[in-house]
């Protein structure tokens, strides 16, 4: 098991379990956690710049899991996450369609989103059992740990889980918006958010989806919940 899923189960154990810790491999790698100099800032040589718009355009991740019932009605998820940085805020949007929607109990229909901390996206290869699915450890030596959950406060590095987004409708869509000073951000890391090499990961598929026992989770988090179902790089508009 990769170093950092095995802290993210640890932070787990460590937290009384609960879904909260769908966050917890947000712990940083103790390397990554420097001091914050001056041109951390925004505006800085190594910060975001204002007015900069970093996007990505989220492609499937996972697509036949995601066309079996009970998920066959949506489609695949597919979308665009956007960030802007406006009065040293980054503006953080994300737009998808075909993500399973809310249909019983919470959290059936959640979608856990994060800005993972490495720069690529995984693709079916890294499928290392064979099972035919990348799931969220197989993910982690392409995604690297989450960096800042897109969730209601990006500026608190643990996930709030009920503030995730849900999908709504037939094609299962959802609107997700936030927005928090990069400062507070940065400083909550401990590192420069750097978006030109980071990614947007979003999880999450129906719960009632037969899943084979070979597909890993985080610790007792359904696999469903933490199934990665789409990704995309993140990129500096001109
Ligand atoms: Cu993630």
């Amino acid at each position: 098991m990769p170093l950092s899923s095995l802290r993210a189960v640890r932070a787990m154990l460590a937290a009384g379990l609960s879904l909260t810790a769908v966050a917890a491999c947000s712990d940083q790698p103790s390397a990554l956690v420097g001091t914050r100099t001056p041109s951390d800032a925004v505006g800085g040589a190594a910060g975001l710049q204002e007015g900069a718009l970093y996007v990505a355009d989220l492609h499937p991740l996972n697509p036949r899991i995601q066309q079996l019932p009970p998920n066959s009605q949506h489609g695949v998820v597919e979308g665009k996450a956007t960030f802007r940085v406006v009065n040293g805020e980054l503006q953080a949007v994300v737009d998808v369609n075909g993500a399973a929607p809310a249909v019983g109990a919470f959290p059936n229909g959640l979608h856990p989103q994060h800005i993972h901390e490495a720069t690529q996206c995984p693709t079916m290869a890294d499928d290392a059992n064979g099972d035919g699915i990348v799931d969220v450890i197989e993910g982690l030596p392409k995604y690297g740990p989450i960096m800042v959950p897109l969730d209601g406060n990006l500026a608190d590095t643990s996930s709030q889980i009920a503030t995730f987004p849900v999908g709504e409708g037939v094609r299962g869509s959802y609107h997700y918006s936030a927005s928090a000073a990069v400062a507070d951000i940065e400083a909550a890391l401990g590192h420069p958010l750097a978006l030109p090499s980071r990614h947007v990961v979003v999880h999450g598929v129906d719960l009632a989806t037969p899943l084979p026992s070979t597909v890993q989770t985080l610790g007792t988090i359904p696999a469903q919940l933490t199934l990665p179902v789409a990704c995309g790089e993140l990129r500096q508009m001109p």
